[in-house]
């Protein structure tokens, strides 16, 4: 994907750790995620050429050919650098393991063990990496020669290098002329994530606000109702919102919560083709997140084609059916790699509301694993204490309490139970393996953390003991969340706890026939994939209606009259 070498993959693996701007640069040991995108893409084109019975060269030049049109230029440049080793080892039938040994992406640290994702090549990795020592100093003379040896200066991978530190860079919009928090166009923090602002050289004028003057003139908050009604001669909101207690959808939380998702098709030979990379720069410019999509925040239908399947419900969808009042009142501030340090320290910070002149909020804080998650061999010791999430939390609480205005929610999730993971997933065939039937979740989970690149060490193992301590300080986290909830008080906002619940809305699913795998992320087997997000969505709205509906607000009878009135309230 990324163009030439290995950037899509670097991407996609980089995307699963907490991202920093110096992130692109390989993390973990034996070359870390530098290496598993050489891997996951020298297996795609060695895969390609065995479907299209042609060799590496040509699979490579196929491979760029799927592209979009201003990816396919790059993809071929940084493809020449490499192709002819490439196709020579793949010729000498050697794995990609070995190939991207020889190239130089994957290295074996002191103290390490070769890594491999593809089974062993005949005779063990340590005899085929003598065997390729030669190519192996070519190719590293070459790079020295090139100034290649930073991946990010290779032609191909250096334009997505740019778009990750752009998007990663920060969590507000990157276009946005009034610096209200509200954009325009929908990608770098736009409104995939944040209601669409109807005004970007107004500041007062975005999705949340109290309308100015009624109304009567523009629409100053962006939910598609302004105006007069002649009969009355009473502004559209009085007569429409007015006492109806519109509020809007705000989510602070991580990945799970911004709907991380790779596509299964670009880890299928035999699924390539130009169709599947059609969203391509628009998937890496939402941070491979699909926050329109997802339970907390999703707002459209899913017309992605066979990249993202699933039906689409949200909190917010909801609150908008309910109220029509809220429409465009959402912000999906979630970030992949979030955890109670970072939703303190900048998630929180992220968000916009005015305290005097906004409409109040349900905010659901959601960190659910990565406190408990790291690729580090002593994952245990990395995890967050209870006391130093405490301390996270309530920093995070207190200052939520001093920009949110009176009347709003905050309702927190506890952890989740990731031993399901691994319980679901691990005897299954990965995605990279289909056509051979030769990589388990388990191998790639081994892989990781040969890498010290999982995402989570703690959960994604074989190592059953291990799973079991990671689930313990989960839920001692989670203890911590509703210590917090019977026993802080806040000035504009009351709180609720609520636990995630995955594991009802799989049982629920097992119940109704179908099985668990089927709501897991195909290719990082860690996530919650669409079709979940919808069922948690329901879950979660099923829950608020019975124990807190106070949340929720009222039903706007006045609703069926804004649909007439205002059709689809300017969509989004
Ligand atoms: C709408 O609500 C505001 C604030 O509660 C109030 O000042 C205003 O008079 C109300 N308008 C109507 C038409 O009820
Ligand atoms: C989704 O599709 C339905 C049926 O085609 C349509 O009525 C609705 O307006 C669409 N919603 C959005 C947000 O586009
Ligand atoms: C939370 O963030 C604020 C602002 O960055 C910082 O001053 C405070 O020390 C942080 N709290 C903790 C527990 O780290
Ligand atoms: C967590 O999930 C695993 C596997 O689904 C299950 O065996 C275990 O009982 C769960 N733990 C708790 C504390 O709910
Ligand atoms: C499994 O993890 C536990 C806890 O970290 C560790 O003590 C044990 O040695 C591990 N077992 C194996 C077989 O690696
Ligand atoms: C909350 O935790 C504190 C210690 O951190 C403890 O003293 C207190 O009893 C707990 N309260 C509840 C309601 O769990
Ligand atoms: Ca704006
Ligand atoms: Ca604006
Ligand atoms: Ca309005």
């Amino acid at each position: 994907m990324w163009r030439s070498l290995g950037l899509l993959c670097a991407v996609t693996f980089l995307t699963l750790l907490p991202p920093t701007r110096a992130g692109f640069m390989a993390r973990g040991a034996n070359g870390g995620t530098n290496c598993a995108a050489c891997a996951v893409l020298v297996g795609l084109v060695e895969q390609l050429a065995q479907v299209y019975n042609e060799d590496a060269v040509k699979a490579l030049d196929r491979f760029c050919s799927f592209l979009p049109d201003q990816l396919q230029a790059p993809c071929r440049a940084g493809a020449k650098i490499f192709a002819p080793y490439i196709a020579e080892a793949i010729y000498n039938k050697e794995t990609p393991d070995v190939v991207c040994h020889a190239i130089g992406f994957c290295k074996v640290d002191p103290g390490h063990q070769a890594c491999h994702l593809f089974p062993v090549p005949k005779g063990g990795m340590e005899a085929a990496l003598r065997r390729t020592q030669p190519m192996y100093q070519e190719v590293k003379k070459m790079r020295q020669q090139h100034g290649y040896a930073d991946i990010c200066n290779i032609p191909g991978i250096k334009e997505i290098c740019d778009i990750i530190n752009r998007a990663f860079n920060s969590h507000l919009p990157a276009e946005d002329l009034d610096k209200d928090g509200f954009s325009t166009i929908k990608t770098f923090r736009g409104s995939s994530w944040r209601g669409k602002d109807c005004n970007d050289l107004d500041s007062r004028h975005h999705p949340g606000a109290r309308p100015i003057n009624g109304d009567v003139l523009t629409d100053s908050n962006c939910n598609g109702i302004s105006g007069l009604d002649s009969e009355t001669g009473l502004p559209y909101e009085d007569l429409l919102c007015n006492g109806t207690e519109p509020r809007g959808m705000i989510l602070l939380g991580d990945s799970i919560g911004a709907h991380f998702h790779l596509p299964p098709q670009w880890f299928e030979a035999k699924s390539l083709n130009p169709s599947v990379f059609k969203d391509l720069l628009f998937i890496l410019e939402n941070e491979i997140d699909w926050p329109e999509l997802s339970a907390a925040t999703g707002h459209m239908n899913n017309t992605f084609g066979e990249v993202i399947k699933g039906p689409v419900d949200s909190i917010y969808m909801r609150l908008r059916e309910r109220n029509r009042c809220n429409h465009r009142d959402y912000q999906n501030i979630g970030v992949n790699g979030g955890r109670s340090g970072s939703m303190n320290s900048t998630i929180v910070r992220s968000l916009v509301r005015n305290r005097m002149s906004d409409y109040p909020a349900l905010v659901n804080i959601e960190v659910v694993g990565n406190d408990v998650c790291n690729g580090h061999p002593d994952t245990l010791s990395h995890m967050t204490k209870p006391d130093e999430f405490r301390k996270n939390m309530l920093d995070t609480l207190q200052y939520l309490d001093g920009v949110l205005p009176a009347g709003s929610h905050v309702w927190l999730t506890g952890l989740a139970n990731g031993s399901l993971l691994y319980d679901n997933v691990h005897d299954r065939i990965y995605p990279l393996g289909s056509l051979r039937n030769d990589i388990t979740y388990t191998d790639f989970y081994s892989y990781m953390n040969c890498l010290e690149i999982s995402p989570c060490a703690g959960w994604l193992t074989d190592n059953s003991t291990l799973r079991y301590l990671t689930t313990k300080r989960a839920f001692e986290l989670s203890d911590v969340l509703k210590n917090i909830t019977a026993t802080s008080e806040y000035k504009n906002f009351d709180l609720v706890y609520l636990d995630i619940g995955i594991d009802e809305v799989i049982a629920e699913w097992e119940a109704n026939g179908g099985e668990g795998w089927q709501l897991i992320e195909p290719v990082d087997g860690f996530h919650i994939n669409q079709q979940a997000n919808a069922l948690a969505a329901a879950h979660f709205w099923k829950q608020l209606e019975k124990e807190y509906p106070d949340l929720m607000g009222k039903v706007n009878p006045n609703n069926d009259r804004i649909k007439e009135l205002f059709g689809d309230q300017g969509g989004y």
